[in-house]
């Protein structure tokens, strides 16, 4: 006679059970962290040998506003033709991006003011791409 293997009939389920729980609590974390405050979004354009931005368009290197304690997305895009890098720098702020840019190439900094004033940006390559940065 053989003997018949008898399983766990609960065990599957609960082990079922458990990874539906945890597939409903990361829904939920995510449904969390997407309902954060609104971002400011900010594109410099390095062009002509100038940054400009769509926000402020009659403006070559546009002063920039922001608000303390906002968080801020701020792109910067080279679109110079001919082969030319562009970078930036807010030695006030701590920001900078982390290499030159050659024509096409973008980078984005994810940042939040913590204090207020005004503060120069400009591109370490061309000194006469400078602009200010308000913070209220
Ligand atoms: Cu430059």
């Amino acid at each position: 006679m053989t003997k018949m293997i008898r399983k766990h009939p609960g065990l599957s389920l609960t082990i079922i059970g458990a990874a539906m729980a945890i597939v409903l609590a990361t829904a939920v974390v995510s449904s969390r962290a997407t309902s954060v405050t609104e971002t400011r979004e900010i594109v410099l354009v390095a062009k002509g040998m100038a940054f400009h931005s769509e926000q402020q368009p009659e403006e070559t290197n546009p002063h920039v506003k922001l608000n303390k304690g906002e968080t801020v997305k701020l792109t910067i895009l080279n679109e110079e033709p001919g082969q030319i890098f562009h970078c930036f720098t807010v030695p006030g702020l701590r920001l900078k991006t982390t290499r030159h840019l050659m024509e096409g190439e973008s980078e984005t900094i994810l940042f939040t003011p913590k204090k207020k004033g005004v503060f120069t940006y400009t591109c370490m390559l061309h000194p006469m791409m400078t602009g200010k940065i308000s913070v209220d």
